[in-house]
């Protein structure tokens, strides 16, 4: 028999004589243009500058209400910062799915493609506090929050596939041991220290993430070009109820890139605030960051098939073997108006979730699902953090939750329980056909235990498939990331057992990595490693086992093999004094525009200077104000006065050679040409005597060319990102 559904009685509130209703009154207080400064209870302040005192030279008041509320205020200006991810840049914008998903998942916001639902996306590091550099070796974090019309939906995940533990357990200990040390508090912001080495070094587990963190993908060129991963195994639910594993990917369209070690350690001294301003910038410029949404879609009959267990965090699906499939674009179009309002009191939690999408029994995600609303609270002090502009989802919010600190809504009525037959049953509960939220309904049939499957024990396969599947420089890098960490590391236990796992990984990797370290990787450590089992555990099943199989590679997993078509949003210095060849500066500068390229003039001095022509141009940085670190290539236009300065700037010469060093597209024309005979570059002018424009490792040079010539291929050394090949040239002492 069905039920008719209740009608929502009269409002008794109604009929009653209208009375003024004070909420109504109030007024907005979002903008301050043509306002007076007032106190928080609406007294306009006559005098900001002093407190009152008794006589001029005399105490101040304990009477001085208005000094007393501003002060207590300040005082109580600071919450609690998020115990990870704590450092964090975020921005607004939008999701629109390509095509419907229904055939897979019953959530709304991927059935229309013409539907557009808001996000905001929080980017952060781990590891360092709220003040910490943005350039740090670390994971970021990619947290989307989805204000869909079925509730908020939000994907908090990172810029790397996999995590460093399997089971939620660990977590306290992970990040104790990579935050600074408990008794001097260093080092800030960095994994490159013992207690963090000393942790990993007994987690066999940790090794797949290892190789991650320490390749490139820990020191991203910029939030809008890294990808970003779910990590969990989910489930899409269709209305029919079929379950499907589901993985989730962001894939940047400007490409996967990163800078270099060298360059993340100078950047942070130079802009700590480096990819804060980028987001920042672009999305100023009107150069939205866009990502797309992607999923790797696991019939649940094929549970088992793939080797490893799907509800390991530390494992991903090759996507060779199961392809992306791109189904939506996110665009970040806007800017948060206050940081402290929206970025830092935004409130993520994986349990965030609607109709269509549901968890899997991965035991990192179960953890999860009970931290996230422990933290708010904690962070946010109240249970009511979901009114908080930035965590109000645009879906109506009716329940029974009443008061507690910092309540927002005024309720009315007398009925705060259910059921009830007072509010005539309201608020009701929705069937699934209206949306109510009923968890996927999966058979368990277990024995209580407190253990992890067998499933999850080959903790160095996928390892080794990364490390195989990294392009040379690639390769190069995690050695010396890893010869760079182990080298800060003051145990010597330590490193001998990082090296001894990384030989379970990969012989090569531990031999080179042991030869930086000046030691040789031991034969076995099994003892130490007893550590980090059950107390009850059987040992043998714990050991390290190297891969034995050939596991090939997985190309997807190399950024040698992102997208490389554009120079869109990438940063182009151009070096000059007054006296410089203005007509070819100005066609090669409009070119690199109207690629989407950003262009900024560095002079010996601020100002205007003017060109071989009498022409003035606006100088943006002067050489004490930027550096060659900042950005993405660079190009030195001719001008015999302005190359006679520039040659005696010993930092311009050190612009030149350092963006070499880091392996960026430099062009040189007209008798910027002699200024490389001063740089580490100077090999390349002697091959480019000749007329024309000679390429040569992603330095383009030209003492005569139409700039036409010159231009193309400086754009397509540009979008080349680096040219690693200059690595092996270890002359340059940048
Ligand atoms: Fe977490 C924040 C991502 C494991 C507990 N986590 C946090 C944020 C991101 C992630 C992106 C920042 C959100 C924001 O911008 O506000 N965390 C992950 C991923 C994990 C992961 C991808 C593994 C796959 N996290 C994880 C575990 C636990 C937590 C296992 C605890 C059992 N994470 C937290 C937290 C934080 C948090 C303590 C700190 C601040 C916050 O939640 O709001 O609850």
């Amino acid at each position: 028999m069905s039920i008719a559904k209740p009608k929502k009685p009269k409002n008794k509130h109604a009929q009653q004589p209208s009375t003024v209703k004070v909420d109504q009154l109030v007024k907005d207080t979002t903008d301050a243009t043509g306002a007076y400064l007032t106190t928080n209870q609406g007294l306009r302040i006559n005098d900001n500058q002093n407190s009152l005192k008794a006589g001029e030279r005399g105490p101040t008041l304990l009477e001085d209400f208005i000094f007393r509320e501003k002060i207590t205020h300040f005082d109580h200006e600071r919450i609690p910062e998020r115990i990870v991810h704590a450092r964090g840049a975020a921005a607004h914008g939008y999701f629109q799915v390509y095509h419907s998903m229904a055939q897979y998942t019953k959530a709304k916001f991927l059935q229309d493609p013409t539907q557009k639902t808001p996000v905001f996306v929080r980017f952060s590091t781990v590891a360092g506090s709220r003040g910490s550099t943005d350039l740090a070796r670390d994971v970021r974090g990619f947290a989307v929050k989805f204000y869909t019309e079925e509730g908020n939906y939000d994907v908090v995940g990172n810029n790397i596939p996999v995590f460093f533990i399997q089971d939620a357990m660990k977590f306290p200990d992970l990040v104790h041991a990579v935050k600074p040390e408990p008794h001097n508090e260093i080092p800030q912001a960095a994994s490159a220290h013992d207690t963090f080495w000393d942790f990993i070094s007994l987690m066999p587990e940790a090794m797949h993430m290892i190789m991650w963190v320490m390749s490139d993908r820990a020191i991203p060129r910029s939030y809008r070009m890294m990808e970003g991963f779910g990590v969990h195994t989910f489930r899409f639910i269709n209305d029919k109820g079929q379950a499907r594993f589901v993985k989730f990917h962001w894939k940047p369209l400007l490409g996967t890139h990163s800078v270099l070690w060298d360059e993340a350690i100078k950047i942070s001294g130079n802009d700590p605030d480096f990819h804060r301003r980028d987001l920042w910038e672009a999305i100023e410029n009107g150069d939205y960051p866009e990502f797309e949404f992607g999923v790797q879609i696991i019939e649940e009959k094929d549970e088992h098939k793939f080797g490893f267990d799907l509800l390991d965090p530390t494992k991903l699906i090759p996507e060779e073997m199961v392809p992306v499939q791109r189904i939506g674009k996110l665009i970040l179009n806007r800017n948060p108006d206050n940081f402290f309002a929206e970025t830092e009191q935004v409130a993520f939690h994986p349990g965030h979730i609607v109709p269509g999408i549901d968890f899997t029994n991965d035991p990192l995600l179960q953890g999860r699902l009970f931290s996230y609303l422990d933290t708010q609270l904690k962070r946010l002090g109240s249970p009511n953090f979901h009114e908080i502009p930035i965590n109000r989802p645009i879906a109506p919010v009716h329940n029974n939750q009443r008061d507690a600190h910092m309540r927002q809504t005024i309720n009315k009525g007398r009925v705060a329980y259910e059921p009830n037959t007072l509010a005539g049953g309201c608020p009701f509960q929705a069937t699934r056909g209206e949306g109510g939220f009923a968890s996927h309904a999966e058979r368990i049939d277990a024995t209580k235990v407190r253990a992890r499957s067998e499933s999850f024990f080959d903790h160095f396969s996928q390892a080794t498939l990364f490390f195989n599947s990294q392009s040379a420089a690639e390769q190069d890098h995690i050695v010396n990331a890893l010869r760079f960490e182990l080298g800060k590391v003051e145990t010597p236990a330590i490193r001998e057992r990082m090296v001894y796992m990384l030989a379970q990984v990969d012989k090569s990797l531990a031999n080179r990595v042991a030869e930086g370290l000046g030691i040789s990787v031991p034969a076995g450590i099994e003892r130490d490693l007893n550590q980090s089992i059950p107390a009850d555990g059987d040992p043998k099943k714990f050991q390290p086992k190297r891969v034995g199989k050939n596991l090939g590679a997985s190309p997807a997993l190399s950024m040698a093999n992102t997208t490389m078509n554009s120079i869109k949003t990438r940063k182009v210095a151009v070096l000059v004094a007054d006296g410089f060849d203005a007509a070819p500066l100005a066609t090669v500068k409009q070119a690199l525009m109207n690629a989407g390229a950003q262009v900024k003039l560095i002079a010996p001095r601020l100002g205007q200077l003017q060109g071989n022509n009498g022409e003035q141009v606006k100088i943006d940085f002067s050489f004490l104000t930027c550096s060659s670190v900042l950005f993405d290539a660079v190009y030195v236009p001719g001008g015999e006065a302005s190359i006679e300065t520039l040659q005696g700037v010993p930092k311009a010469l050190h612009f030149i050679n350092e963006a070499f060093k880091h392996c960026k597209a430099i062009a040189v024309t007209g008798a910027a040409v002699d200024l490389l005979q001063a740089t580490y570059l100077a090999d390349k002018v002697n091959h480019a005597s000749g007329k024309g424009v000679i390429v040569d490792e992603g330095v383009v040079i030209s003492r005569d060319a139409a700039p036409a010539k010159v231009i193309a291929e400086f754009i397509k050394a540009i979008a080349q990102h680096r040219h690693w090949s200059r690595e092996r040239d270890d002359h340059v002492p940048a």
